[in-house]
């Protein structure tokens, strides 16, 4: 493909002030997402659902080759084999496969086997990296593939968040089952994450622990 380059149009630029305002205002907004996992079965329309994916299709990524593929899954028998399969990795898991610093560290997060929320919510996002992208036909190398599928995974938690959706990041180990019950079981692609968005349910809670936020001090040094 030649070399065109169109001039930027859609950059906006604000006032100093405004900038810390909106800074400030952004970081107030994403610091009220919180992983929870109690969800409302309450529905979610599937345009809010679709934005949002297609604001995660915005994420840098090499090469523009965009990296990933999006299962958006709404319905009850997909959601409880899911439910079904997870809950299955996460008993093995709880009952010592993760071994036991690893289980001691979630502790004050009070996770265990149980996944009620893979049915309960409405909507359970599974994101799939590729190792290649198809172009016309023709098969085109990735590059930085987990790097681009986490920032658009990034992406779309903050744009879920950002809907007035609860959200929750779930990894259950291995992943590979998603692969089947999704249909895109091939050499090709690999499940990422899966990701349950929804209302929170009205007893939802945080764990306390959760809350506790390194300070600037010990996440940055500025030079
Ligand atoms: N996948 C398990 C365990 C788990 C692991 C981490 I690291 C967490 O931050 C939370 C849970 C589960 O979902 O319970």
């Amino acid at each position: 493909m030649s070399e065109q380059h169109l001039p930027l149009t859609d950059f906006i630029e604000y006032p100093q002030d405004e900038m810390i305002k909106r800074a400030e205002d952004n970081y107030q907004h994403v610091k009220r997402r919180h992983s929870i996992r109690k969800f409302s079965d309450r529905a979610v329309p599937r345009e809010i659902i679709e934005q949002c994916i297609l604001a995660a299709g915005t994420a840098p990524n090499g090469a523009n080759h965009q990296p990933w593929h999006f299962v958006a899954i709404n319905n009850p028998d997909v959601k409880s084999q899911i439910r079904e399969q997870a809950e299955a990795i996460e008993q093995a898991f709880y009952g010592g496969r993760g071994g036991e610093e690893w289980l001691d560290n979630l502790k004050p997060l009070g996770t265990n086997a149980n996944k009620p929320y893979l049915e309960h919510a409405p909507w359970l996002i599974a994101v799939f990296t590729k190792k290649r992208s198809e172009d016309n036909g023709e098969q085109k190398q990735n590059y930085y593939v987990h790097e681009s599928v986490g920032i658009a995974t990034g992406f779309l938690l903050q744009a879920l968040h950002n809907a007035g959706l609860g959200t929750l990041t779930h990894t259950p180990k291995p992943m590979s089952f998603l692969s089947k019950v999704c249909g895109r079981d091939n050499d090709n692609e690999r499940p990422y994450m899966l990701i349950v968005a929804g209302y929170p349910a009205e007893d939802a809670t945080v764990p306390a622990h959760a809350l506790e936020k390194k300070s600037l001090e010990e996440i940055c040094d500025f030079l």
